[in-house]
């Protein structure tokens, strides 16, 4: 044993005999004493991180929260003008004033089976509540529409996760020419890859060189690899090869693009059915979304649009963009009351955050605020 090392042992040897038993027993207290303020010092630590992120936290719902605000902007004032008309110079919501809102509610793209769900709801609360005066309807109309919404069986998803055994997790993105798929595309994989998650693009619209050449700039803007191949080649076969990378590089998540198609041309749906034969070799369940992508601005065209693709092929989500710069929002009400398939994401503008999960009640708030 080296000296140094003795003569140490040596002097806690005497140390040690020279402690009282009070001297031990202080020592006994002491260091579970020292041991909780540590753990209390590393609570505090925890409490302020926690704080500090709950912050952040706030600060980016805050951010979304005026996105959406600014993003349904025409749709509030076109919506609020034409009540304020609806229910000029009467004071009690009656049949006349029920007539002006329907009419509203139609001219606002909410559609007609959605808006005499929303009218007879407001009917039977007229009946029950006996006098309802014009200053209540806003909060009335929103209280309903807000209430229809949620009475759809699809839940609101605030964020995404990969459900179990589904990795690489395919979304293929469909629809109509220029509604907005491959910016869609490009806003999610930003939004996947701000949580973290690995993304893999494929370039399946082949028909332009500038349809590739688009998803390859929101791939570099993003920070996400695209795969790709030439111009006028197959679809299928870019689809195949962007699974079959994701599998081979562990991806989470994986995003086709395709071109714009009309619901009528049956060879260009075939071709749709073909991508998702070929990538189910790899993976049979693949794809796990076939996400409709509906221009918001189109208005009632989009509800068309949503019936028609939906009954030419099999889709399981949509999103709906554009919904800044128009005042025909009201659209989405229509769609997510109308059908079964759930609206996941709106577009509210050309920026990469500038698409965001549907949230009915938020929705519904941000619209009445
Ligand atoms: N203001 C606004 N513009 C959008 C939104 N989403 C897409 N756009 C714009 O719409 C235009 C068409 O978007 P694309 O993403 O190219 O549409 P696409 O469906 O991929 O078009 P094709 O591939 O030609 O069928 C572009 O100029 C986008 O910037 C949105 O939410 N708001
Ligand atoms: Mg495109």
């Amino acid at each position: 044993m080296p000296f140094v090392l003795y003569h140490r042992c040596i002097c806690l040897a005497i140390c040690f005999s020279m402690l009282s038993e009070y001297h031990i027993l202080c020592l006994f207290f002491y260091l579970p004493l020292r041991w909780r303020h540590k753990c209390k010092k590393n609570a505090i630590f925890a409490h302020k991180l926690y704080k500090k992120n709950m912050g952040l936290f706030s600060f980016f719902s805050k951010e979304k929260k005026e996105t959406l605000d600014k993003g349904l902007e025409k749709t509030k004032i076109g919506f609020f003008d034409k009540i304020a008309r609806a229910v000029a110079g009467r004071d009690k919501v009656d049949d006349e004033v029920l007539d002006n809102l329907e009419e509203v509610l139609v001219t606002s793209d909410v559609g007609v089976d959605t808006t005499l769900r929303i009218i007879e709801r407001i009917e039977e609360r007229v009946a029950r509540d006996k006098y309802v005066g014009t200053s209540e309807l806003n909060k009335i109309l929103r209280d309903e529409i807000a209430q229809l919404l949620t009475e759809n069986n699809t839940e609101d998803t605030e964020g995404f996760s990969i459900p179990d055994g589904k990795r690489p997790y395919v979304i293929m993105v469909v629809g109509v020419n220029g509604v907005g798929k491959t910016t869609t595309i490009g806003k999610l994989a930003y939004q996947f890859k701000q949580a973290g998650l690995n993304v893999l693009l494929g370039a399946a619209d082949t028909f332009r060189a500038a349809a590739v050449e688009q998803i390859v700039i929101w791939g570099e803007r993003v920070g996400v690899p695209v795969v790709k191949q030439q111009m006028g080649s197959d679809p299928a076969s870019v689809a195949f090869d962007t699974l079959q990378s994701a599998i081979a590089s562990d991806a989470d998540v994986v995003l086709i693009d395709t071109a714009g198609r009309l619901h009528n041309k049956k060879g260009l749906m075939d071709e749709l059915s073909k991508i998702k034969r070929v990538m189910q070799k790899l993976m049979p369940d693949a794809p796990h979304d076939v996400m409709l992508v509906l221009d918001g601005s189109t208005g009632q065209n989009a509800y068309e649009q949503a019936k028609q693709f939906t009954a030419a092929t099999e889709v399981t989500s949509m999103a709906v963009t554009k919904l800044d710069g128009t005042a025909k929002g009201g659209v989405v009400i229509g769609i997510s009351d109308q059908f079964k398939i759930p609206v996941r994401y709106i577009g509210l503008g050309e920026r990469m955050e500038d698409l965001q999960p549907f949230n009915r009640v938020e929705f519904v708030d941000s619209l009445f605020k």
